[in-house]
Order: structure tokens, then sequence, then C-alpha cells
């Protein structure tokens, strides 16, 4: 079973979005924030997948911290995200991003779940809006490039249909099987087009890599010197690998490890 956390501000849709995918009035979708109170897990088959769908109270945030009110809707938000293998992060199209949105991101990113991004409420706006909103998510959320994001109307059904095909497709690239052979021919690729740069007398040397876990897939590098390889350096690895393995929708951790010896 895929577990699927929808996740968002209070009033976005989530619920909307669950009786959608349902086909049927399962859960209170209701233009009150607040409307849901706990987080609720339902069943759902849909083609040859099956789903755990989890449907959590809208996370609100006013002044610097959580009301305490809200701390319990916090901590079951962040225990249906780390529950999850995907998260849906519900974004709200006719208001704007918010710093509340961009928190909820965070946690999710944090987590290292696999993420669809749905702005939702999409029927209704006209072009100027429609530009405006894409304008604030490029903006606010560019953090979130790794995920796709779709434009949908829970309310009216559109856009939901190939929101759940990203969300297989992100569940897919986070359980994928990263072969050694296959890891380290792609390492090898990136450094001889770029290598690292040196570092005093050494240069990082990069060995190989293999596949250090699933959900987020990690994949850890072996070499000597490791320490002295750059942030950038490992931005430009991700990019490598994630275009090599078609991880659309995961975020990728890379690990480095470095053997004791430097002259080995
Ligand atoms: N126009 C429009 N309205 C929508 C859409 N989806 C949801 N709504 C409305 O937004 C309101 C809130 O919907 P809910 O599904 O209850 O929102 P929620 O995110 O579950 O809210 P909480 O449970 O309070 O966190 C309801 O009045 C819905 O009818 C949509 O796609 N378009
Ligand atoms: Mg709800």
């Amino acid at each position: 079973r895929i577990k699927l956390a929808i996740v968002g501000r209070p009033n976005v849709g989530k619920s909307t979005l669950i009786n959608t995918l349902l086909g049927e009035e399962r859960v209170i979708a209701y233009d009150l924030p607040g409307t849901t109170r706990d987080a609720i897990e339902i069943e759902f088959d849909h083609g040859d997948r099956k789903y755990t769908l989890i449907d959590t109270a809208g996370l609100r945030k006013r002044g610097r911290v959580f009301e305490s009110i809200e701390k319990f809707s916090v901590i079951k938000t962040l225990q249906a995200i780390e529950a999850s293998n995907v998260a849906v992060l519900v974004l709200d199209a006719q208001t704007e991003i918010s710093e509340q949105d961009a928190h909820i991101a965070g946690f999710i990113v944090e987590s290292g779940r696999a993420l669809v991004v749905a702005i939702n409420k999409w029927d209704g706006l006209d072009d100027y809006n429609k530009e405006w909103i894409e304008r604030e998510f490029n903006r606010k959320l560019r953090f979130l490039n790794f995920a796709k994001m779709h434009k949908i109307s829970a309310l009216k059904g559109f856009g939901v249909g190939a929101l759940l095909r990203s969300v297989n497709e992100a569940h897919d690239a986070a359980f994928g099987k990263l072969s050694t052979p296959r890891l380290t021919r792609v390492l090898r690729e990136a450094v001889e087009q770029q290598a690292p740069p040196r570092r005093g007398m050494f240069r990082p040397k990069l060995r190989y890599a293999h596949q250090g876990g699933q959900n987020p897939p990690v994949v850890v590098v072996h070499g000597n010197q490791l320490e002295a390889v750059p942030e950038s350096y490992r931005r430009y690895l991700e990019t490598r690998f994630r275009r090599a393995f078609k991880l659309d929708g995961t975020p990728l951790r890379i690990h480095f490890k470095s053997s004791r010896n430097p002259y080995a």
C-alpha cells in the first residue's frame, strides 16, 4: 500500500480532494477552517494500486509560534508526514502562498518523503490570477522544484487523475532500486565531465557509489578526502543522479564516506 498523507493549511480543500478521489462523501468538508480535527486513515484502491489516504487537520500559524490549541494538529500532521510514503501538499490558488505553506513544505522536505504539490481551487480563476499564483509559487516554494506540481479543482474533479499518476511516479522513484554498477558509472561520468575542486594538496577522489536507503533514496559515495567536497559539487552530483535514474518527486540524499588511507 502507498501511504499518502494529504496535508496543507486549513480550508485549502484536503478533505474535498479525498472525497473526490473516493468518489463519495466519506470525510467532512466544509467552508470553515478547522473542519477536520483528527487525522483519519482511509483505504482506497485505484487501478492496480492500493493506497492508504491520511486526511489531516489543516495547520495554521499565528504570530511566531503555533498556538497551543493547534499543537495537537501540528503533531498529528508531522506524524502523518512521517508515517507516509508520499505527501500531497495542497495549496489554495485563491489565496497567497503563506508562511504556513512554506513551513509545511519544509517539514516534508526534512522528512525525506516523496512529494506532489496540488494547487487547488483552480476553477474560477481569471488569467491574471492564474499567472499571479504561479509566480507566487515559483518565488516562495522554489525549494520544492524536485516535486511535480498540478493545478487542480478538487471540487470539480479536474486534474485529480494526473495528480494521482504523479503520486505513483513519486512513490516508484522513492522506492527505486539503484544498482551499484549503474550508480558508479553515473558517478564516474559526472567526475569525468567535471572533477571536484582541489583542496590543498589533495583533490577529493570519488571511487564508487551504492544505495544506502529508500524513501528517500540515499546514495553513498565512497572515496578519499570526501570531507573536502563542496556543497555545490554535491548538488551537481544530485542533478546527475536524478537525471540518470529519473528520480522525479522524491528528495535524494547523498552521503560521502571516506576511507582512512588517502593514498589507497
Ligand atoms: N472553488 C473551489 N472550492 C473548493 C475546492 N476544493 C474545496 N473547496 C471548498 O473549500 C472549503 C474547504 O474545503 P475542505 O475540504 O473542508 O478543506 P480542508 O483542507 O479539509 O480544511 P480543514 O479540514 O479545515 O483543514 C469547502 O467549502 C470546499 O467546498 C475547489 O477545488 N474549488
Ligand atoms: Mg478537512
